[in-house]
C-alpha cells in the first residue's frame, strides 16, 4: 500500500544502533530473547536526527525478520528510548535488503531518504551513509545524514553550532587541566604528562562537565589540532604539547627541516630581536612546520607576523628539536641570529 512519507530513514540496527556495548550485555536481562539493548549513545544521536528532520523510520535491518509485527517493534524501540517507532519494515517477500529498499522507495515515491547501514549498499549511492560498526551512530554522522535528508541548513547549523561550542569549551578546559593547571580539578600529571582517563572523567563529572568516555574519545580524535593523546590502552591521557607544567614528553629528538616558522605579533619584535624566541611560560618554544600553520598561530594575536627559523642550521649547531605527534616542533629557545626577520614581515 502506498503511503505519504516526506522523509525516511532506512535503518539497520546491528552496527548502527547496536554496538558491542549492547551485544555484550546478558540477554537474559532483556525482555525479548531475540534482541539486546541498543547503545544509548547511538540512540541519542538518532533521536536528534529524528527531531530535527521529522523523518520516519523504516526498518531495513535483519531484525525485521524477528520483529515483523509492528506492535512488537514499537515495544522494542520504546524500550530502548528511541523517540519514534518504525512506521514500517521493508519486508517484501524476503527479497535482499537492497531490492527491498529500492522497491519500497519506488512504490512509496519517497523523495528524501537516507539509508543507514554498516554494510555497503549500492542501490542509492547518494542516499547511503555508511556507519562504522565499531562506533555505531555518533555525532559526526548527524550533519551528513541531515544533508542527505535535505534538512534546511539553518536547523542543522544551529544544532551543530551548539554542539561545536560545547566541544570547543570542553576541549579548552582539557587544555587547561592537561597543560597548565591540573590542580584546577584535582588531578595530577605524571612526569611524562599523563593522567588517568577514569580519574579525569570522574573529576570532570564532579565539576558538572558533561563528558563521558565516548565524548572524550571523539574530542581526542577530532580535535582540530590533535592536542591530546591516549596511551595505547586508553587508561591514560595527556596533552601532546603546549605545557606550562614541567613535564618530559618522552619523545626522541628529531632532525627538523631546514626552515620552520613561528607566528607571533609585531608588538614583540623588538624584544625578540634582542633576546631571540624564549619559551616563556611553556616548556619549549613552539614552531610550525609551514607558513600556513604559523599564520593560524599568529592570528591569535593583533598585528600578526610570521618569522622563518633557520632550524637546520640550529640543529647542526647542537640545538635539540622535538617533533610532537600533532606536527609541532619544540626547541628550548631560538637565538636571534637564527631568525629571518626580513622575509616574512
Ligand atoms: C612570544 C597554540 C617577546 C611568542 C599555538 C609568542 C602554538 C616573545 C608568545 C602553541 C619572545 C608566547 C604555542 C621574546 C617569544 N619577547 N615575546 N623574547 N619570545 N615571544 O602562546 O608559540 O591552540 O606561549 O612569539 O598554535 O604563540 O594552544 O606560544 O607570541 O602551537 O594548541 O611570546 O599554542 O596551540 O605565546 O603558541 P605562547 P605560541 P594551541
Amino acid at each position: 500500500m502506498k503511503r505519504k512519507i516526506e522523509k525516511a530513514i532506512f535503518l539497520d540496527i546491528d552496527g548502527v544502533l547496536s554496538t558491542g556495548w549492547g551485544q555484550n550485555k546478558r540477554r537474559s536481562k532483556w525482555f525479548d530473547e531475540n534482541g539486546y539493548p541498543f547503545d544509548p549513545h547511538c540512540v541519542k544521536v538518532l533521536n536528534r536526527i529524528l527531531k530535527v528532520s521529522g523523518a520516519e523510520i523504516i526498518l531495513s535491518s535483519d531484525w525485521r525478520f524477528n520483529y515483523s509485527d509492528l506492535e512488537k517493534l514499537n515495544q522494542l524501540f520504546k524500550f530502548n528510548n528511541v523517540s519514534k517507532s518504525p512506521i514500517d519494515t521493508t519486508i517484501l517477500k524476503y527479497l535482499g535488503r537492497e531490492e527491498e529498499v529500492e522497491t519500497y522507495v519506488r512504490e512509496n515515491e519517497i523523495k528524501d531518504f537516507v539509508i543507514l547501514d554498516d554494510i555497503s549498499l549500492t542501490c542509492f549511492p547518494s542516499n547511503f551513509v555508511w556507519v562504522n560498526p565499531g562506533t555505531g551512530l555518533t555525532k559526526e554522522y548527524i550533519l551528513p545524514i541531515l544533508d542527505v535528508l535535505n534538512v534546511k541548513n539553518d536547523k542543522s547549523e544551529k544544532l551543530l553550532h551548539k554542539e561545536h561550542k560545547e566541544i570547543t569549551n570542553i576541549s579548552k578546559f582539557l587544555s587547561l587541566v592537561l597543560r597548565h593547571k591540573p590542580e584546577e580539578i584535582g588531578i595530577s600529571l605524571d612526569k611524562n604528562g599523563w593522567t588517568s582517563t577514569n580519574t579525569l572523567l570522574r573529576k570532570c563529572s564532579e565539576r558538572g562537565i558533561n563528558l563521558d568516555f565516548e565524548k572524550l574519545l571523539m574530542i581526542v580524535e577530532k580535535n582540530d589540532k590533535k592536542r591530546f593523546a591516549f596511551s595505547s590502552s586508553f587508561a591514560k591521557i595527556r596533552a601532546v604539547q603546549g605545557h606550562s607544567v614541567k613535564v618530559a614528553l618522552d619523545i626522541p629528538p628529531s632532525v627538523p627541516p631546514e626552515l620552520l616558522f613561528h607566528g607571533t605579533s609585531s608588538d614583540f619584535l623588538q624584544s625578540i630581536k634582542k633576546e631571540g624566541l624564549l619559551k616563556g611560560q611553556r616548556t619549549h618554544v613552539h614552531l610550525s612546520p609551514n607558513y600556513e600553520t604559523a599564520l593560524q598561530v599568529s592570528k591569535r594575536r593583533k598585528n600578526s607576523i610570521i618569522l622563518a627559523i633557520k632550524s637546520g642550521e640550529m640543529q647542526r649547531q647542537g640545538f635539540t628539536f622535538y617533533h610532537t605527534s600533532n606536527n609541532v616542533w619544540l626547541v628550548e629557545n631560538v637565538p636571534s641570529q637564527f631568525i629571518n626577520f626580513a622575509s616574512y614581515n
